[in-house]
């Protein structure tokens, strides 16, 4: 296999904002709802916490020279929209409007492409106590704060993501309570939530086409459900095709076709939707943003219906659970996007793999689990893009090891290795590796 990707493949990392910045509530910003969840005792593990975290908010400048030193051209960041509105709508707080005015400066001057992501889970509490992602009211807010984004910044950046996984934040948040703001509501309310985001998708969808000007993109990131098909036999393909369309239709079909499917939007728990709601989901975006991590195995079953795998108790993960090794995952991902939806630019805006390998720090961190993995990861992709499948970046996550949501700091995704008792940043192999393989455009 030819390892070289297609000239102008775009490689980077990825962060977000609550993740790494720290200053928690420096220069006027508000508090988030996951700033507050943390504080509840037992809700992250170790009860860590986000007030320092990687000092980004500070140390942006020395990551930024490091990013370079690696050869990054393309990092994605998430915005704190507590920082810029401390009450999640009312007065603009300037202080945090600027501060990311210097971080573009900041991440331009080293010839780094900025990709924003409007929303990467970290919710302004004050909105939350009105409702949070729950209450209509969110739209109007969070239209006034993707217009505030794109008008400031929308000269210097041109990829925008509005929101990261949207059945992350809201199933997982608003349902299973394990995320912020760590409520169980009931099946309906949950639809309704991410009804709302999905509308709130397409505000920033709008906005980025109102005030971004000439070349900007914009598009949805998705943790799509990702089946992969046991042998790459026509039965088993079938299978995971449908169970790619039954997993992902709450969020794909309303992107792509502008509608909900009739059993579920005649169901007792369907959301309640608006006349114009559909207009603005469906708004033609530039690409689709891909979380890919982990797959699920699928077949067809004896009577040819498809059958989702149970893994062995053996078969092999990452140190988060939920992350089993499937690199598989980035073929099948991207190419039942395209198959099913017709996606004709795909971004896959994170992969890698958590790992407890923060100690011992010796010289050098040997993660040759990670390399290993996003290697295989990688080939997969490439395989994806010589069958024709329109894949155009790539961004590892994480640049730095950060916040893990609910496995606070212990569970590290870097390729640069964080010593949170005095911030030292160390690159770990893979980041070395994979300075390479953006360097030479193939996997080495
Ligand atoms: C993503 N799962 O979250 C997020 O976008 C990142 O902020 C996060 O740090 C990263 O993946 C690693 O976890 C996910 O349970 C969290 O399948 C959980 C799942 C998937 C993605």
């Amino acid at each position: 296999m030819n390892s070289e990707f297609p000239r102008g493949f775009k490689w980077g990392v990825a962060t977000a904002a609550p993740q790494i910045e720290g200053a928690a509530s420096a220069h006027g910003k508000g508090q988030s709802i996951w700033d507050v969840f943390s504080r509840k005792p037992g809700t992250i593990l170790n009860n860590d916490n986000l007030d320092v975290a990687c000092d980004h908010y500070y140390r942006y400048q020395d990551d930024f020279a490091l990013m370079a030193n690696l050869g990054v051209k393309n990092y994605r960041f998430s915005v704190a929209w507590p920082r810029l509105y401390p009450e999640g709508r009312g007065p603009l707080n300037r202080k945090g409007l600027d501060f990311y005015h210097r971080l573009i400066d900041g991440v331009l001057a080293e010839g780094i492409t900025p990709w924003i992501t409007m929303f990467h889970w970290d919710l302004p509490q004050a909105l939350e106590d009105v409702g949070g992602w729950r209450s209509r009211d969110i739209l109007a807010a969070f239209e006034i704060y993707a217009e505030t984004l794109v008008k400031a910044y929308g000269d210097r950046v041109k990829n925008w993501i509005t929101l990261n996984e949207i059945l992350c934040f809201t199933k997982l948040g608003y349902g299973e309570g394990v995320k912020a703001p760590g409520a169980r509501e009931s099946a309906a309310v949950v639809n309704q939530t991410y009804h709302h985001a999905l509308v709130c998708h397409g505000l920033g969808v709008r906005a980025v086409r109102t005030y971004g000007g000439a070349g900007s993109r914009v598009g949805l990131t998705d943790n799509s459900f990702i089946p992969v098909p046991v042998t790459e036999l026509p039965r088993d393909i079938e299978a995971a095709r449908q169970v790619f369309i039954t997993e992902n239709i709450r969020v794909l079909d309303p992107i792509y076709r502008g509608r909900y499917d009739s059993g579920y939007i005649e169901s007792a728990d369907a959301p309640q939707v608006y006349d114009d709601d559909f207009r603005l989901i469906s708004l033609r975006t530039d690409f689709l943003g891909l979380n890919i991590y982990t797959g699920h195995f699928v077949r067809a079953g004896e009577n040819g219906q498809p059958e989702l795998m149970v893994l062995p108790p053996s078969y092999p993960h990452a140190d988060s659970p939920w992350l089993s090794l499937n690199a598989r995952a980035l073929y099948w991902g991207p190419k039942l996007a395209a198959d099913v939806y017709g996606v004709k630019d795909i971004c896959i805006t994170e992969n890698g793999a958590g790992y407890n390998d923060g100690l011992p720090l010796k010289q050098e961190i040997v993660d040759l689990h990670r390399l290993e993995y996003v290697r295989n990861c990688l080939r997969e992709l490439k395989r994806a893009i010589d069958d024709k499948v329109p894949i155009s970046a790539y961004f590892l996550w994480s640049f730095l090891d950060n916040f893990e949501w609910e496995d606070g700091y212990q569970r590290r995704f870097g390729i640069v290795h964080v010593d949170f008792d005095t911030q030292k940043r160390t690159p770990k192999i893979s980041a070395n590796w994979y300075r390479e393989v953006m360097r030479e455009n193939r996997v080495v």
